[in-house]
């Protein structure tokens, strides 16, 4: 929604990812339980369960703690988050993630890190602009030039950073907890963010497909 003057007026904030992250950490236990395995995130209840943050928190930690003490089924691998976008929503996402072990990474290592990285943390990267978007005339990224025209650019999410989605059976059980956070702006959905979109909405299918796999590990 924007004014007149075509700027955004209301906007989702940290609240919005204290409050999802929180969501999908249960989401996860839950996901995993279905998987067949008892995880630390079945610490953590859905947000509105809790009295205040600081008592959700709490039920992180407690999380974090069996993570840090291993915890985690070495057959799931490291999970892995990715939060796409810089934002208020981001940040607020990114605070609770804090409270577990977490170790941020580039995107372009985390392909390595679920495959071979610790069991005693979680991993995470935070995705922007300038990894994935280029003008389609030429593959470079300005992003003043961006803001206003997004429908010069496009997006190579789905070439370049391919490896965050389940190419094989583990990985798609490790990405699973992937997050969209980023929303498009107000303007009239770019086809860049369309297309992350796109990508988000395969993936998920792509890990209901591979799941048989998964679980026959
Ligand atoms: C949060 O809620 C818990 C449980 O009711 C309470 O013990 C605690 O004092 C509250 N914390 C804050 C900061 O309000
Ligand atoms: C993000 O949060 C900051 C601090 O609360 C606030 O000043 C800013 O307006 C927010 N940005 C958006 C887009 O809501
Ligand atoms: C839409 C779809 O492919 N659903 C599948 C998800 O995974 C379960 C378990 O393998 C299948 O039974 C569904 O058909």
């Amino acid at each position: 929604m924007v004014d007149a003057n075509g700027y955004r007026i209301v906007a989702f904030g940290q609240w919005a990812g204290v409050a999802g992250m929180i969501n999908i950490l249960h989401g996860l236990g839950l996901r995993f339980l279905a998987l067949g395995h008892h995880t630390p995130f079945m610490h953590i209840g859905m947000a509105h369960n809790y009295r205040n943050v600081s008592q959700a928190i709490q039920a992180v930690r407690d999380c974090g703690y069996e993570i840090s003490m291993g915890l985690m089924p070495r057959s799931i691998g490291p999970v892995t988050f990715c939060f796409t976008g810089t934002g208020n929503v981001s940040k607020g996402a990114q605070d609770i993630i804090n409270e577990l072990p977490v170790e941020y990474v580039e995107p372009h290592d985390l392909k390595d890190v679920s495959e071979t990285g610790d069991m005693n943390k979680v991993y995470a990267t935070v995705l922007s602009r300038h990894h994935h978007l280029v003008r389609k005339s030429d593959g470079i990224y300005d992003p003043m030039e961006y803001e206003n025209h997004p429908e010069l650019y496009t997006s190579h999410f789905r070439t370049s950073v391919s490896y965050f989605f389940p190419l094989t059976p583990i990985n798609s059980a490790t990405h699973s907890c992937r997050i969209l956070l980023q929303p498009c702006s107000a303007q009239p959905l770019s086809s860049s963010c369309q297309s992350l979109r796109e990508l988000i909405f395969q993936s998920v299918a792509v890990k209901n497909i591979t799941l048989p796999d998964f679980v026959g590990k």
